[in-house]
């Protein structure tokens, strides 16, 4: 078995406290960073659908989860590259009802190295914290929106909704995650959306320029 494969089976079986040393094996045989993401994204995948298929429950899900953020620790350096530039700042967090934030610390990680200074809200973010942060915060210039789950997908509409009302100015928002479309996003007024973490950080240079 490669050592990325080992990656893969020691995520999906949720084996957190081996998956630091083997993900450090796998970049020391020569695999890059993103290739080691991308197997750890697609055992997630394989996570998922065992859950739909209800081989396992939430409790393994999130142990998986927890797997993944070990390897995803020792790969941060590499993946984060130059952040010299300065875009301004960042609002990011996973909206209202929703647990999920594997994808948002990716979106965050990626955000930042473009150039951008990030404030995590974390999960659960309710509409109006969104809009407390950008009045807490200096020179913000982007709110990002992460939501994972369909039916947090209207709490993802609130946020849009209530940051627009708020009369702020001087930023965009970017929305996105597994359920969420370029239409959706266009749907409920988002400024930008992206499908994944690399096209985020490419899109929220674009919003801002
Ligand atoms: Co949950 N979960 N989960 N879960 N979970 C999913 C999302 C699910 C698809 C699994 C399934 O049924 N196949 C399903 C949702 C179905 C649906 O919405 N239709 C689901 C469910 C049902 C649930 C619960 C309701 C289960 C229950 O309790 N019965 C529950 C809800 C809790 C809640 O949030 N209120 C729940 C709970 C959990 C755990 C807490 C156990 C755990 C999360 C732990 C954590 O995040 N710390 C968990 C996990 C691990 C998953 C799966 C297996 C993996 C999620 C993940 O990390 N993926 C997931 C199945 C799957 O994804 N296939 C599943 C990897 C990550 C890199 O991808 O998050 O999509 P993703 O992020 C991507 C893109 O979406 C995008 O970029 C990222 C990187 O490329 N992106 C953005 C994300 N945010 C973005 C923001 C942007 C732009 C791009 O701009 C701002």
């Amino acid at each position: 078995m490669s050592k990325i494969e080992e990656v893969k089976v020691l995520v999906e079986t949720g084996k957190s406290k081996k998956v630091a040393a083997a993900v450090q094996e796998a970049l020391d045989n020569g695999a890059k960073a993103s290739e080691i993401l991308e197997a750890m994204i697609a055992s997630m995948g394989v996570v998922g659908e065992k859950f739909s298929a209800g081989e396992i429950f939430v409790p393994e899900m999130l142990i998986a989860a927890k797997s993944m953020a070990k390897g995803v620790d020792v790969l941060r350096p590499l993946l984060a590259g130059d952040n010299s530039a300065s875009l301004g700042t960042c609002i990011i967090g996973t909206v209202a009802g929703d647990l999920h934030d594997i994808g948002k610390n990716l979106v965050t990680m990626m955000i930042e190295s473009a150039g951008f200074t990030m404030v995590d809200l974390g999960v659960d973010v309710p509409a109006e914290r969104f809009v407390e942060a950008i009045e807490e915060n200096e020179n913000v210039t982007l709110v990002a929106c992460s939501a994972l789950l369909t039916t947090t997908m209207p709490a993802l509409k609130e946020a849009v909704a209530t940051i627009k009302a708020s009369g702020l100015t001087g930023f965009k928002v970017i929305v996105g995650g597994a359920p969420v479309t370029a239409e959706f996003a266009q749907e409920i007024g988002a400024d930008g959306f992206a499908p994944d973490a690399g096209s985020a950080a490419v899109k929220a240079k674009e919003l801002v320029a």
